[in-house]
């Protein structure tokens, strides 16, 4: 089974998480999502727990394992951008979603021939492109 790394925001915000649990949900159907936490409402609780740097060390370790990312960048998220970059840099296919009614994208994603994206306007849109490449 293909392995995913779904990117979303965690202290960039969390106004979309439930949005986020549903695309987990829906690729956990057909493949591995290694970074279900990142769907998860109890997200506030499990975060207390855990240093940064392990977070950084889990996360770029599942990222160099992962087949493909699959990010929801509606949310502006630093963390999210920089696991962009560092699936880029290591050949990873990177596929971005947004909803192109409630944000516009930076131009150093949209401006980059190597992301593939995929801007929505109703959330059935992105269950759609994602069947077409999982
Ligand atoms: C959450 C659940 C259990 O433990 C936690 C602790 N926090 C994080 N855990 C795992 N990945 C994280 C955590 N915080 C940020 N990330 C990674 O950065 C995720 O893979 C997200 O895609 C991205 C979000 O970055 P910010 O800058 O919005 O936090």
């Amino acid at each position: 089974m293909k392995k995913i790394y779904f990117a979303g925001s965690i202290r960039g915000g969390r106004i979309d998480a439930d949005l986020y649990g549903r695309i987990i949900k829906h690729m956990q159907k057909t493949c591995v999502v290694l970074t279900e936490h990142v769907g998860s409402p109890h997200l506030n609780l499990m975060e207390q727990g855990k240093k940064d740097q392990d977070i950084y060390d889990q996360d770029t370790a599942w990222l160099r394992e992962s087949d493909i990312l699959i990010g929801e960048c509606t949310c502006p998220s630093l963390g999210v951008g920089y696991e962009l970059a560092y699936a880029e840099a290591r050949n990873i296919p990177c596929h971005i979603f947004y909803d192109c009614t409630k944000t516009q994208l930076s131009a150093m994603l949209t401006g980059n021939p190597y992301f593939i994206i995929h801007p929505y306007r109703e959330e059935k849109e992105i269950y759609e492109v994602l069947d077409s490449i999982l």
